[in-house]
């Protein structure tokens, strides 16, 4: 029995940085589906922290909070950079990838007919920075901090990954950032997760937008 679950709604959103994270790091972990009549039901949700999922069990430890469950495995499986300084610069860097993608939740959720157009055109100038940070880490030819894979790479490639799909052509105009999801996605056990069924029949979002 692996001693992880994750409880969440059949999609990859706020749960697929966690999966790509377990996969990568070679561990295993059972899938708890909430389809929409049983989220509907209102017993499990009233029984959640927030009365959101994901939830998450590490054995007797139950989480919410999908970037909290990032940090916890972070901490457990050694990807949250190799000190201090470090660790701040990925606090700093995973804050930035969170900001982003609560502007694409809100674009695909409430606004994608009318917002999509502006903000593709605004999306060079949110993309911007995690090319500035790559290009302080060894002329980007690493991670996003440091020379080791933390847990804002799965977050970040993540972030990257459903904007490519949103606005095709995106990265072009940033080599690193690229250059980051080639290098990033040719990992061999992240490969075969993105290859698999377990990603690729998932919807992105539950709205069936994308
Ligand atoms: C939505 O926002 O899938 N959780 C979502 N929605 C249901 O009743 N800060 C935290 C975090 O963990 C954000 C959690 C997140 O990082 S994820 C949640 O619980 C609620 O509030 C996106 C997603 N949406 C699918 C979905 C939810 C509501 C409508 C579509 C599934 C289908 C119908 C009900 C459930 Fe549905």
């Amino acid at each position: 029995m692996p001693p992880y679950t994750i409880v969440y709604f059949p999609v990859r959103g706020r749960c697929e940085y966690i999966r790509m994270l377990l996969a990568d790091q070679g561990q295993t972990w059972k899938e708890d589906v909430v389809t929409r009549d049983r989220w509907m039901q209102g017993d499990l949700k009233a029984s959640c922290l927030f009365g959101q999922l994901p939830k998450f069990t590490d054995g007797d430890v139950t989480l919410y909070q999908s970037n909290a469950i990032l940090r916890h495995l972070a901490r457990k499986h050694g990807l949250y950079g190799k000190n201090e300084m470090e660790a701040t610069l990925l606090d700093m860097a995973n804050d930035g990838v969170e900001d982003l993608r609560l502007k694409y939740v809100k674009l695909i959720y409430q606004n994608y007919e009318e917002g999509k157009e502006q903000y593709i055109k605004e999306l060079p100038t949110q993309l911007k920075p995690f090319e500035t940070l790559l290009s302080q880490n060894q002329g980007g030819k690493a991670f996003i901090v440091g020379d080791q894979i933390s847990f804002v790479d799965y977050n970040l490639l993540d972030l990257l990954l459903i904007h490519q799909v949103l606005a095709p052509g995106c990265l072009d105009a940033f080599p690193l950032l690229s250059a980051y999801v080639a290098r990033l996605t040719a990992r061999p056990k992240l490969k075969a997760f993105l290859a698999s069924p377990q990603h690729t029949d998932l919807p992105i979002n539950g709205n069936g937008k994308q």
